[in-house]
């Protein structure tokens, strides 16, 4: 469904029948937004009252808006002036059709807040390393002294800046596929888009379907706004943003077309003028990380930081928990067992489980599985079959994972996250690694990927505790 096709040039808001669909963080903020802005709002969710969060629901209430819970309704969806879209609410549901055939303007929660702020924002898309890139670069912007907001599909919506007493010098934002299905005239001063390959295959009717709501993050940047691109990934090297924009492209290789890349223990780039910065302390893994660090420097650059706070932080940034995170207590179990135990929760789609996989030339003990996506394994199966001696498998996707592994390595079935720790630990010897690297998503066994990796590190625990 192409919502531009449908959409209204703006949006007015005091006094308009708004539908905010979605009561999760972002339906949250937006509802309570639009209700200070003097809306008539109404929000939507199809779960019932009781599985909702209650201080949202109370605190709506109070506000004066309307709570739709238990389902939605079509008269609803029908009856108001604009729809609000949370990221997790997909467009071909029959109300959101019977809208969209209505021609009632539909915006994200995205969308909704950047139009109504004046501060540079910098957008961070990719199928992988969106979250470790946003931080990094919020990160690096702050050691030059500025006063930064980072938000968006990483945890705080910007509506929640809205509402804020914060003044941001910079709004860094990580921006999904679902929000960028929303957008209108979204337009960020940079644009960062760090790898594209298959994921949500579930909620996208095809692989390109995905590429395009991926490359929309540019479509309405023009003169004198910067896209950053890796050109290493073999969607992004075909790609050509909007005409007028500064384009920059990086990669591991030094090659003609290219601003900034690895070399000899260190990171050139070319952006205004030629410069150097050393990785001797940078502590992320994995080549994946290599190329996450060109696309945080690149920006940092793009906006004019010295030197010092880039280096700074290449040398103190220490990464984000769920992401190739060693855990357990000093990273062993055992004093027979020297194991290693990595959690990479948020590997939640099979390419960020292969880059898990690559980022160790031990033997390896791969835990995976989790709510199927729609993606074929078999990459998986092509970069285990190196150094992987062993896997378990859990969850939905479990029956999926030993089909395509069948006759490739040994597995075992875990019934549970503790059961596949234990197993796990039974197959591998002194010098191994145990890794979490799901290839799915976490909503069959967890509420998300951050209690997944609590409820890897608990069982990595109980063993050195014996339970
Ligand atoms: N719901 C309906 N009808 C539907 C579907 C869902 O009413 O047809 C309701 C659910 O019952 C639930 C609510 O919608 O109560 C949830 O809304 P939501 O899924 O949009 O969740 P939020 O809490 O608003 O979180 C969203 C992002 N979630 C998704 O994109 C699925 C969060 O990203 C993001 O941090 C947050 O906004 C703030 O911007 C999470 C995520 O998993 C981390 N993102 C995906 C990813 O990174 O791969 C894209």
């Amino acid at each position: 469904m192409n919502i531009a096709q449908h959409q209204n040039p703006s949006l007015n808001i005091p006094g308009s029948r708004l539908l905010v669909a979605g009561l999760g963080i972002s339906g949250y903020w937006a509802a309570k937004w639009l209700a200070e802005q003097g809306a008539k709002v109404t929000v939507s969710d199809a779960r019932e009252a009781s599985r909702l969060n209650a201080e949202f629901l109370k605190e709506l209430h109070a506000l004066g808006v309307t709570l739709e819970t238990g389902e939605h309704h079509k008269k609803t969806f029908l009856e108001a002036d604009a729809i609000v879209l949370s990221p997790g609410v997909p467009l071909d549901t029959p109300f959101m059709k019977a809208a969209l055939q209505r021609q009632i303007p539909v915006i994200g929660e995205m969308e909704l807040a950047a139009r109504h702020v004046d501060v540079p924002i910098i957008a961070v898309t990719g199928t992988n390393g969106k979250t470790t890139v946003t931080s990094f670069l919020g990160r690096m912007l702050e050691n030059q002294g500025a006063a930064v907001f980072v938000g968006g599909n990483i945890g705080t919506p910007l509506t929640a800046y809205l509402m804020g007493e914060m003044k941001a010098d910079y709004l860094v934002v990580e921006i999904s596929s679902f929000q960028l299905d929303t957008i209108e005239q979204f337009s960020p001063e940079i644009s960062i888009i760090l790898n594209i390959s298959p994921d949500h295959l579930d909620r996208y009717a095809d692989y390109p379907a995905y590429i395009h709501s991926k490359l929309k993050i540019f479509k309405n940047q023009g003169a004198g706004q910067t896209v950053i691109l890796n050109d290493d990934d073999t969607v992004l090297k075909r790609t050509i943003p909007s005409e007028g924009t500064f384009v920059l492209r990086y990669g591991l290789k030094k090659r003609a077309g290219i601003d900034a890349f690895i070399e000899n223990g260190g990171m050139l780039s070319a952006v205004t003028e030629k410069s150097r910065f050393n990785l001797s302390a940078f502590s992320l893994s994995g080549a994946h990380n290599l190329q996450n660090l060109l696309a945080v420097v690149l920006a940092g650059q793009a906006l004019g930081l010295a030197p010092e706070p880039i280096q700074k932080t290449i040398n103190e940034f220490r990464g984000l928990p769920n992401r190739l995170e060693r855990v357990g207590a000093n990273g062993h179990w055992s004093l027979q067992k020297k194991v290693q135990f990595y959690n990479d929760s948020k590997a939640t789609n099979v390419d960020a489980a292969v880059r898990a996989v690559q980022s160790f030339d031990k033997p390896l003990i791969l835990i995976a599985g989790g709510r199927h996506k729609g993606s074929n394994y078999q990459p998986l199966v092509n970069a285990c079959k190196d150094h992987v001696k062993g896997a378990v498998f859990i969850g939905e996707a479990a029956t999926l994972l030993a089909e395509a592994f069948t006759g490739e390595i040994p597995f075992s079935l875990g019934a549970t996250m503790q059961d596949a720790v234990k197993k796990a630990a039974h197959m591998a010897k002194s010098g191994d690694v145990v890794l979490l690297a799901p290839a799915c998503s976490s909503f069959d066994m967890f509420e998300n990927y951050n209690q997944r990796g609590r409820a890897f590190k608990s069982a990595v625990e109980g063993l050195s505790n014996g339970r």
